[in-house]
């Protein structure tokens, strides 16, 4: 395999990363339109402290746990923001 037919291979890969983030994007907004019901805090720490720890526990590399760590800290950063935005197109 050369370099195009490797990038071809991340190129399928990034579709289905995109997909992913979306369907787990939806689930959080499905959880933040809940969360507005019942008054309750967007940011759990806690719940965001298991997801690292269970990721962490079943990583095999070749990203290093403090890796995943950073790369989820972004997705449940973004996946914050998407529920506030929400949150606040709701109030308006
Ligand atoms: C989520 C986002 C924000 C919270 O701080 C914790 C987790 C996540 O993206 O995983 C989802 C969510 O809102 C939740 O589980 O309560």
């Amino acid at each position: 395999m050369d370099i195009d037919d490797w990038r071809v291979r991340i190129d399928e890969v990034d579709l289905k990363i995109l997909d992913l983030l979306n369907e787990r994007a939806n689930y959080s907004l499905e959880i933040g339109e809940i969360k507005q019901r019942l008054h309750l805090p967007i940011y759990v720490p806690e719940r965001e402290q298991q997801i690292y720890a269970r990721l962490e526990q079943i990583n095999n590399g070749p990203l290093s746990n403090a890796a995943v760590r950073r790369l989820f800290e972004r997705i449940i950063d973004e996946s914050r923001r998407l529920e506030s935005e929400h949150a606040a197109a709701a109030h308006n």
